[in-house]
């Protein structure tokens, strides 16, 4: 059987609401993570790992950085017909701009019309994991589906975040119901903890994906949702399989990794994370170069670890510490440092995530933070320490007492 042509569709507009005020002034998929990463060289990284190279990305929401991005780092080779292309909301179809992630597929049809896949892969673009999405679409094809939705086991009380996913009791492997985001939902027969969750990552036969988003354009009722009308669609006609991501090999993956797959839509979640990324056997394991996470290289220098002006060495320990850090004195525990990060003689960083180009001041406290970039804090400045004082100072604190700072914000003492 000869190939099949593969077209992969990042969605990329989402507003990332819940991510505020990391998504005040970027889009979610260009939020900084693992101090040189992005979100989205993960779904783009499985990508092209999965042997996917032409990739576009549908960009809407503040997404400047995004495309900036995309084009200095993102640069596959032209001559072979590989891409990834950054298109943002053009009004091709009416004066809307995407009303919704179907909508943004529809308003791109004319990239798959250019294209001519056979095969569409539509993924989100806000989640850490690894997978290999030709192992999926193989399964697609196999099952004759006509649309593949990638689930994984969730806790019962994510319900409400997610697609929910009922397999078929006669046809294996064939949905034969899915909710999105429903209040609750009962658990699996041999897990009742646990429901099946929709990943957001899909395959579709190109002809049906097509004809799918016109009969949703027409409707008169519909959100132009990926989760809540076209999955539906699919399932309601019994054209929906189910592809089960424990079953999925990626070359080096170990352990927990193996199974790694984190949504990180809300503070809390995205900051749980990074906490998965710097245990000495860590849930993600970002060491795994047979399937690596490619990014945009930065040409700071190495991180430096010095004796600070008391003549105390600067130290990290269960920490990620990126490029361009100097810890200048200062003790850094349980923490991701993003490039550039300045820590100065007698301050303390604890379990936190600093972006770049982020200065903590001498006897700075920093605990249980998520500081954005270019944030001065002044030396003595406390963060995460009172959380009233935090909340007094305009911070955001987050219901499980995570203390937030925005890009370039300012630090009060005192
Ligand atoms: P959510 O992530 O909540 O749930 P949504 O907000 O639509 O759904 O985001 C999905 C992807 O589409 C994101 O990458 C987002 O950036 C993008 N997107 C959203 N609106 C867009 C628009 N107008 N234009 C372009 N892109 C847009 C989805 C599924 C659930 C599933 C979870 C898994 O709907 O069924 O369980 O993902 O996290």
């Amino acid at each position: 059987m000869a190939p099949k042509k593969v077209l992969a569709v990042v969605l990329a507009g989402g507003e990332g609401k819940r991510l505020m005020p990391l998504t005040a002034d970027r889009a979610k998929p260009a939020v900084p993570f693992a101090g040189k990463y992005r979100l989205i060289d993960f779904a783009l990284s499985n990508l092209v790992n999965s042997g996917y190279l032409q990739i576009v990305v549908l960009t809407q929401y503040k997404s400047h950085s995004l495309d900036r991005h995309i084009s200095e780092t993102w640069r596959l080779s032209t001559q072979l017909q590989n891409y990834v292309a950054s298109v943002p909301a053009q009004q091709r179809v009416g004066k809307s701009w995407f009303l919704g992630s179907a909508n943004a597929l529809y308003q791109s049809m004319n990239l798959i019309d250019d294209a001519r896949p056979d095969i569409v892969v539509v993924i989100g673009a806000d989640h850490v994991y690894r997978m290999d999405f030709s192992q999926m679409v193989e399964d697609h094809i196999a099952s004759g589906a006509q649309c593949s939705v990638a689930a994984v086991r969730q806790p019962l009380s994510m319900a409400d975040q997610f697609g929910v996913i009922e397999t078929s009791p006669d046809v294996p492997g064939r949905i034969a119901a899915f909710v999105e985001k429903p209040s609750t939902t009962p658990g699996l027969p041999d897990d009742p903890d646990s429901f099946l969750a929709s990943m957001g990552n899909y395959v579709f036969t190109t002809d049906a994906l097509v004809e799918a988003l016109r009969v949703d354009a027409e409707r008169l009722i519909t959100k132009h949702d990926m989760g809540g009308d076209i999955i539906p669609y699919f399932v309601e006609r019994g054209e929906a399989a189910v592809y089960d991501f424990t079953e999925n090999v990626i070359p080096g993956a170990t352990g927990r990794d193996r199974r790694y797959w984190r949504d990180v839509g809300t503070l809390d979640s995205y900051y749980d994370a990074h906490m998965d990324l710097i245990s000495p056997l860590p849930a993600f394991n970002l060491y795994n170069l047979q399937w690596p996470i490619y990014t945009r290289q930065s040409i700071s220098p190495p991180a430096k670890f010095v004796r600070g002006a008391d003549d105390e060495p600067g130290t990290a320990v269960d920490s990620i510490v990126s490029n361009g850090a100097v810890i200048s004195g200062g003790t850094v525990s349980g923490s991701v440092l993003a490039h550039d990060v300045y820590v100065d003689a007698m301050s303390t960083v604890s379990d936190s995530v600093i972006m770049d180009g982020v200065h903590v001041g001498e006897r700075a406290i920093i605990r249980r933070a998520i500081i954005d970039k270019f944030v001065q804090v002044p030396p003595g400045a406390t963060i995460g320490v009172d959380r009233e004082l935090d909340l007094a100072r305009g911070y955001t604190v987050t219901p499980s007492g995570l203390t937030v700072l925005s890009k370039g914000q300012s630090v009060r003492t005192g």
